[in-house]
């Protein structure tokens, strides 16, 4: 053995021996992990014996995927990996879908998942599956653990590769008869402080020069920017040089959407880009674009654009998006820098003749006294009811989409839509986690009444957390967005209709306070009651959708799935 390696070990406290899930968990605990959201079974007894000892909350849910969202929101929102737990077998598929929103939504998650006794994996053997291969693709890295020796290696690679840049899902598989045998590991030091590499001067000054030497250039901000809080950086940026900032729908908020230098979210439609300045555009500055949100063949058709790419980390390759100069490493202290070196840029980019459109819309919506409401006039009411800081999460449907373009948001992280994989189900449990990590927020859900049921069972865990934020269900009895498409491209629809459950009723049953709005005006009030209280409520709000999310024939075809 090499004389550092020995003294290394020489140096490693002497630890009793204890069970591995006790390893395990305190390793959880030395990762600041302060809850696990999920469902226990019999091949994770130990650990959750464990967990029952120890300073990390086990929030038991109603179904692994709304635990797994939860672990997913609470990743968003703080930049720390959530952790949600499934069984084997049945368990751990349930979690998939939301683990598979984390991994394309850049958000931090390290999902757990039980699994039988090593020596029963190479045969067909009650209820196992192969997770390891199942959860392969939809993490950034995924490990067995087959030893208890290996266990703070594991999770801390589990952590640190899901928190890292760009974050997503990790996935650790626990086997029954390792997790209670014996071990003298333990956790190893966590350091985060990571120093990111800088651009180059030449880089730095190729970029000052495209910007600088651009006639009509704007930046274009998604959630990259959001995720390392470059927000304020960004907007000293806009700032000192006048050039105007779109963002994607998960970048709502990183421009004030009162700020001058704002031109609105984009990506509905290909006419929004067209609309907010793009097609003029001959230089575009991408701050923590994620291409998983709007392909950039909708923005750079003609591929002539020059484009300035900033993030932490190197861009993906499409034809659409050949750039130019890349700038990667601390988002801030390159807008930080470039804002010195490109003071004599151009302030002529962008058009504001989206917003003009769509904000024009939403501020003539308050006084639509149409009933069932039309979404102007609840997005509205909505932001009349909610302060600058708290925080509306949408579900997906047509609602994600005016919420997406139309809804104003002022700080980043206060509009919550999943843009990535965009599934159905997510609001409810995201309004949870969102509680949990923001309590002095009001916290509201917009849900189709589709979405609503896919997890309506956490409503239980809410009532039982007792966290207090408002779920709005649009009830049209429809799925809306795939009528909306179907009539685009048929002229009619099939297959989208359904009879709902009485929801008050359901939420009543629930243990919550919920209401049915009988008119425009009812909603307001409703809202701003709902979110006095000291528990989770429910209001279901009838819908128009007869009027196209599309607004304007102006803005032309959509190009985003909902
Ligand atoms: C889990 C999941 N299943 C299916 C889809 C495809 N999909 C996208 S939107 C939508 C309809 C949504 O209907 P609803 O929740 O009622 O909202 P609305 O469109 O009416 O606002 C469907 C089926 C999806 N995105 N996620």
């Amino acid at each position: 053995m090499r004389p550092g390696r020995t003294r290394a070990l020489c140096s490693l406290p002497q630890v009793a021996k204890r069970r591995a899930s006790d390893v395990f968990v305190e390793c959880l605990e030395a990762e600041g992990v302060k809850h696990v959201f999920g469902i226990p079974g019999e091949e994770t007894l130990d650990l959750n014996e464990s967990l029952s000892k120890s300073s990390v909350e086990f929030v038991p849910v109603r179904h692994e995927q709304g635990g797994a969202y939860m672990a997913d929101t609470y990743g968003r929102l703080t930049g720390r990996a959530g952790v949600c737990l499934g069984t084997l077998g049945p368990g751990a598929l349930n979690l998939v879908t939301a683990v598979a929103d984390a991994y394309l939504d850049s958000a931090p998650l390290v999902a757990l998942t039980g699994q039988g006794d090593l020596e029963r994996m190479h045969k067909e053997s009650h209820q196992y599956i192969d997770l390891m291969s199942v959860m392969k693709p939809i993490t950034k890295w995924n490990a067995r653990l087959n030893n208890p020796r290996i266990i703070p290696e594991v999770v801390r690679k589990a952590f640190k590769v899901s928190q890292a840049q760009k974050p997503g899902s990790t996935h650790i598989e626990l086997p029954e008869d390792v997790m209670e045998m014996q071990s003298d590991a333990h956790p190893l030091p966590v350091r985060d402080d990571v120093r990111r590499p800088e651009p180059s001067d030449e880089e730095f000054a190729r970029a000052a020069e495209l910007v600088c030497g651009a006639s009509s250039p704007l930046v274009f901000a998604g959630n990259g920017a959001v995720r390392v809080g470059a927000a304020p950086a960004l907007r000293a940026f806009a700032e000192a040089t006048g050039i105007p900032v779109a963002e994607t729908f998960m970048g709502k908020g990183l421009i004030d959407n009162g700020d001058e230098l704002s031109l609105g979210a984009v990506g509905l439609q290909t006419g929004d880009y067209d609309m907010a300045g793009f097609d003029e555009a001959d230089v575009v500055i991408t701050v923590g674009f994620d291409l998983v949100e709007h392909s950039p063949e909708h923005w750079n058709a003609g591929r002539d654009k020059r484009i300035v790419y900033i993030d932490t980390v190197s861009t993906e390759v499409d034809e659409f998006f050949m750039t130019e100069v890349d700038l990667v490493g601390d988002v801030s202290r390159i807008l930080e820098r470039l804002t010195g070196d490109c003071a004599g840029a151009s302030d002529s980019g962008g058009s504001r003749r989206l917003r003009e459109v769509v904000f024009g819309r939403f501020e003539g919506a308050e006084h639509d006294d149409h009933f069932p409401v039309q979404p102007p006039r609840a997005l509205w009411e909505i932001r009349q009811a909610l302060g600058r800081e708290d925080i509306l999460i949408s579900d997906v449907g047509l609602h994600k989409l005016w919420i997406g373009r139309m809804f104003p948001a002022y700080e980043p992280n206060t509009v919550l839509i999943a843009n990535g994989l965009a599934g159905m189900g997510f609001a409810l449990p995201a309004a949870i986690a969102a509680k949990l990590v923001h309590p002095e927020r009001n916290v509201v859900t917009v849900s189709g009444d589709g979405g609503f049921l896919m997890n309506v069972q956490e409503l239980e865990t809410a009532t039982r957390l007792r966290t207090p934020f408002v779920s709005v269900v649009w009830e049209n009895h429809q799925y809306g967005s795939i009528v909306w498409k179907q009539d685009n491209k048929f002229g009619e629809h099939f297959g989208t209709d359904f009879a709902n459950p009485d929801f008050v009723k359901l939420a009543e049953s629930f243990g919550m306070p919920a209401w049915r709005c009988e008119s425009a005006d009812d909603f307001g009030a409703r809202l701003r009651h709902a979110l006095t209280l000291d528990l989770p409520s429910l209001i279901v709000l009838p819908i128009d959708y007869s009027i196209d999310v599309a607004i304007s024939e102006e803005l032309g075809a959509e190009t985003v799935a909902t």
